[in-house]
């Protein structure tokens, strides 16, 4: 049976105090930083628009979320984690990152799961300058035993095959469904997420509160990130609307938390009794709106807490090691 979620006992958010931090998005430096919620790789011509656009805006867009807790506890099991062999877990890993990014919280959901150890590095989304090494801008980078790996959705793969090798456990037919769900993250989920929390001007600010609180930020760029950050993205978000073709952000946002509901069909998890690689990609881009209006009343109105809080369980704790600036 579908799990259901009552309105009013589906909002009862954990707010844990784990890692979720922030986001971050300054004013960036105007390289060519646009992207985050609003594009994937596969957009990269309307990313290289937006950048000649807003140069300074880069980072504001990419962060766009924060980290939702989605409690229905009755709905809760406590799927175990996924641990992989200890011969393959890799030796060092250090995630190069802005906390509120979907793509990262995506890589750390990975990451959690399997319970693999690893640092981070918080980005200043001005600068760079932890990045400076890298000819590779955008995060998530993620550093393998010594090994850079770029793009989200790449990593999570590459790293999967790394501590699966040879898995068979699937048939063509759940692979082509993950794949597909995967997919729907990157190229539709993630282009929903900044026109709701950059929805009004007061949810603008409640983002960028969130996003400076969290992310890699000095004294001066906090003050200014967060007021100019949340009336640029109040603005651009409403372009961004039109861009992706949503009237109504909320009814999109509850559509694409609807529409995953139904493609569980009865499963807990799209990978059956645990999660699959499609089901930690919708989990980590939902999470960092955890805090945020937007994701509160997404919870309120849909029927995707049961299944986010049934992920919340399986991935558990983070593995993360300590934080680094
Ligand atoms: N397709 C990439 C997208 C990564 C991305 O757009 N990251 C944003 C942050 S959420 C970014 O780094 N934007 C450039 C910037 O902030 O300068 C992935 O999945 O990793």
């Amino acid at each position: 049976m579908r799990p259901s979620l009552l309105k009013g006992q589906a909002s009862s958010w954990l707010l844990r105090g784990r890692a979720f931090s922030p986001y971050s998005y300054g004013l960036p430096r105007a390289s060519r930083a646009f992207h985050p919620l609003l594009g994937s790789s596969s957009d990269r011509n309307n990313e290289e628009r937006n950048v000649k656009a807003h140069p300074s805006l880069g980072p504001f867009l990419a962060a766009g979320a924060l980290s939702i807790s989605f409690a229905a506890s009755s709905y809760t099991v406590a799927a175990a984690k996924e641990l992989p062999r200890a011969d393959l877990i890799p030796k060092e890993v250090i995630l190069y990152q802005y906390e509120a990014c979907p793509f990262c919280n995506k890589v750390r959901a990975f990451l959690d799961y399997h319970n693999i150890p690893y640092r981070v590095v918080e980005v200043n989304p001005m600068s760079k300058k932890e990045l400076k090494w890298s000819e590779y801008k955008k995060v998530p980078v993620l550093m393998v035993d010594g090994q850079q790996m770029n793009d989200s959705t790449a990593i999570i793969s590459t790293l999967n095959e790394r501590i699966n090798p040879g898995e068979a456990t699937s048939s063509a037919e759940q692979l082509e469904e993950q794949e597909t769900w995967r997919r729907w993250v990157d190229e539709h989920l993630v282009h929903v997420l900044s026109p709701n929390i950059y929805r009004s001007p007061s949810e603008a600010l409640e983002s960028f509160e969130y996003i400076t609180t969290h992310g890699n930020f000095t004294t001066m760029e906090r003050l200014m990130a967060k007021y100019a950050g949340a009336t640029a993205m109040y603005f651009i978000s409403k372009r961004l609307k039109k861009r992706y073709n949503i009237v109504d952000e909320r009814a999109a946002l509850y559509d694409a938390a609807e529409h995953w509901v139904q493609a569980l069909k009865d499963r807990s998890f799209m990978g059956g009794s645990k999660p699959n690689l499609a089901d930690l990609a919708v989990f980590g881009v939902l999470r960092p709106l955890r805090h945020l209006m937007a994701g509160k009343e997404m919870v309120e109105n849909t029927n995707i807490g049961p299944w986010y809080a049934r992920m919340e369980a399986a991935v558990g704790d983070s593995s993360r090691l300590s934080e680094e600036k």
